[in-house]
């Protein structure tokens, strides 16, 4: 037996039209499992779906914001129709807004917690309530650097992941007993296309993350896919409310002054 195949299993990826969700659902595609894609942008959907085909994965798209519930259900819905029960899901869609706390405006605040926090739960909600009938399913929160520390410039997005790891441990509590393991990723930094204004050549922060971080580089995608399969599979049935920070060591050291190798 395979502790790591998901071969019949169908995992829904939030926001798996580019970026880390892209990543993590190809993992999970060459494990084996069926996707389903979620997305907002009609133009990364179909970019999205014609790679995933190109790799030879099944995969289907739904274009929904996971912040209206009503279309949320009836995406969720059609799918359990078109497609069956999901067995997955990774909540990754996510946003983030780069503000000072005493300039953001409320409703930027209030968007981020939405999208990164309130979406998750109402996906969370949906799919639960098939996972429960089913007494088997595997939640995926993608949390942050953000879930335990502060940074200038993030209070919505900090406020949302650290949010998010503990609404992992809350479904957890509640939902273990219908073997439904949730869990989280967190991600540390990776080169995607979020961090882009952030890593370009010459911004400090580029150079600052390099030196933060005890692996001595930015993450790639495909860093996290391994650690997606693991918490998607039967090799983490007894894992229940654990965020996994695949970080390069970020949250294991104080760092160390610039000057030092
Ligand atoms: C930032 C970054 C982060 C990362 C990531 C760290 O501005 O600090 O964008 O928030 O995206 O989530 O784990």
């Amino acid at each position: 037996m395979n502790l790591f195949n998901l071969t019949g299993k169908r995992a829904l990826v939030t926001g798996g039209t580019h970026g880390l969700g892209m990543a993590m659902a190809e993992g999970l595609a060459s494990a084996g499992a069926e996707l389903i894609i979620t997305g907002t942008t009609p133009s990364k959907m179909k970019d999205a779906l014609s790679y995933y085909k190109g790799k030879g994965f099944k995969a289907s798209g739904y274009l929904f914001d996971v912040t209206n519930e009503d279309e949320a259900k009836e995406n969720i819905e059609i799918i359990s129709t078109e497609i069956g029960d999901i067995h997955i899901l990774v909540n990754n869609a996510g946003i983030i807004k780069r503000e000072l706390a005493i300039t953001m405006p409320v409703e930027d605040f209030r968007r981020v917690i939405d999208v990164d926090l309130v979406g998750p739960f109402i996906m969370s909600q949906l799919v639960a309530k098939q996972m429960i009938e089913r007494k088997e399913g595997k939640i995926i929160n993608i949390c942050s650097m953000m879930s335990e520390l502060g940074r200038n410039s993030v209070s919505a997005y900090a406020a949302a992941k650290g949010g998010l790891k503990m609404l992992t441990q809350n479904l957890a509590t509640e939902w273990a007993k219908h073997n439904i393991q949730v869990n989280g990723i967190g991600p540390g930094y990776f080169a995607t296309t979020q961090t882009e204004p952030i890593r370009v050549d010459g911004h400090p922060f580029n150079e600052f993350i390099i030196n933060r971080t005890p692996a001595a580089r930015w993450g790639n995608p495909e860093d996290l896919a391994g650690t997606a399969v693991f918490l998607a599979s039967k090799a983490s049935d007894f894992v229940n409310g654990q965020v996994v920070y695949v970080d390069g060591g970020i949250l294991a050291t104080i760092g160390k002054p610039s000057n030092e190798d």
